[in-house]
């Protein structure tokens, strides 16, 4: 097995071999954010997490309206919105959500097209298609609605070169941290209300031509105390995977359900990044001040070296090492993965990171959900909240 970061092959192609695949996607295009306070918010992804100053778009540029920054890291890109006025759609998201993830943009060779299979199909139109032009060349935009006020927008970059669309420009500056290795970001996560996750994986299914490939019910998920249900979606290439979790019943309050009271509803609850260098990338992240879930215990740490035997991979990196980061590490038939995840990076317990290197494995981690859930739950029981 190599160590070179590669995207998996999820051999949905098979899968897809023979309906034809109304919405073919390329990849995550960006993710953008609706927050109160940009110009700060930027500052944290530079300095905390590795990102880079890309594009920038404001009063100077003759954006009246909003801010945007433009952040990457390798095939990463966020924008982080505000508004400068009190008229602007931005600040009741804000007001209700508190900072959060708006659009998840997806990067496509016909964003007409795209708007019109999945509207076609049920999708509630966000914006018709748009064609926005500059001196670097034209970019056609279309949005539809998913979960919560979230949106999906299709990006179709018609040999574009510029920062980023069309009304940005590059952000130059000489306040640049160096990356963490962040590389793509592996999957991004939705929580829904009771009992939607089955009206969303339909949805995902009809109006996007989404498959379901891996389900975890409320057995595998949960601990002596709470529970939660997921099911990983993801399109015909496999580049594009969305688990939807919904909360389910225990003895007390699920994560889910903590996360849909601060959020006020559904939305975007962890993005997964992956890295190649694991270690490196947390000892980083950590040293910058990023703050993680709490290290599992002695006894997990212990087990490992079974779990991995089980399936008779031969760990690379060294176990000490991913301890003392606090990095879990699950093992399936295909090969291992490592994970971990921040604390939320806002002051509502709602958003958080997942940092995940894969050795071949294809899976979630549902070997770690178990240490991972009574890491969070701990956190809860600080909050007042379990
Ligand atoms: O994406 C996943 O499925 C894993 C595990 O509330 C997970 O990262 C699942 C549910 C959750 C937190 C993490
Ligand atoms: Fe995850």
């Amino acid at each position: 097995m190599s160590k070179e970061i590669k995207n998996v092959d999820y051999g949905l192609e098979k899968i897809f071999e023979d309906a034809q695949d109304f919405l073919p996607l390329l990849g995550t295009d960006y993710v953008e954010f609706y927050v109160g306070n940009a110009k700060q918010a930027a500052h944290f992804y530079k300095t905390a997490f590795g990102f880079q100053s890309k594009a920038y778009k404001g009063l100077e540029t003759g954006s009246r309206d909003t801010v945007s920054y433009v952040l990457q890291q390798d095939k990463i890109r966020l924008v982080l919105t505000t508004p400068l006025n009190s008229e602007h759609p931005a600040n009741s998201h804000i007001v209700k959500h508190g900072d959060g993830v708006k659009v998840v943009a997806l990067w496509v060779e016909d964003a007409k097209k795209s708007w019109e299979e999945t509207t076609s199909r049920g999708a509630k139109s966000f914006m018709e298609p748009t064609v926005e032009k500059d001196e670097h060349g034209e970019v056609v935009r279309a949005g539809i609605y998913t979960y919560g006020e979230t949106v999906h927008m299709f990006v179709e970059r018609k040999n574009y070169n510029g920062a980023f669309l069309p009304g940005f420009r590059e952000w130059k500056t000489d306040f640049n941290p160096e990356p963490v290795g962040l590389k793509y970001i592996d999957h991004m996560v939705g929580n829904v209300g009771w009992n939607e996750m089955n009206t969303w994986v339909k949805w995902y299914e009809d109006v996007m031509g989404f498959v379901n490939f891996l389900s975890f019910d409320d057995k595998q998920i949960h601990t002596d105390y709470s529970a939660l249900m997921s099911k990983v979606m993801s399109n015909g290439n496999g580049r594009i995977k969305f688990p939807i979790n919904e909360p389910a019943e225990g003895i007390k309050r699920s994560q889910i359900e903590e996360y849909l009271d601060f959020y006020e509803g559904p939305g975007v609850q962890h993005i997964a990044v992956a890295t190649d260098d694991i270690i490196k990338t947390v000892a980083d992240l950590r040293a910058r001040g990023v703050e993680f879930l709490s290290i599992p215990p002695e006894a997990y740490y212990k087990d490992v070296p079974k779990r991995l035997a089980e399936f008779s991979h031969e760990l690379h990196e060294d176990i000490e090492k991913l301890k003392s980061l606090g990095i879990m590490i699950d093992a399936d038939e295909e090969g291992y993965l490592l994970q971990i995840f921040t604390k939320p990076v806002e002051d509502r317990p709602t958003l958080f990171f997942e940092i995940i290197q894969r050795m071949g494995a294809r899976g979630f981690g549902a070997g770690n959900f178990k240490a991972l859930f009574e890491s969070i739950e701990r956190e809860q029981s600080l909050r007042g909240t379990l």
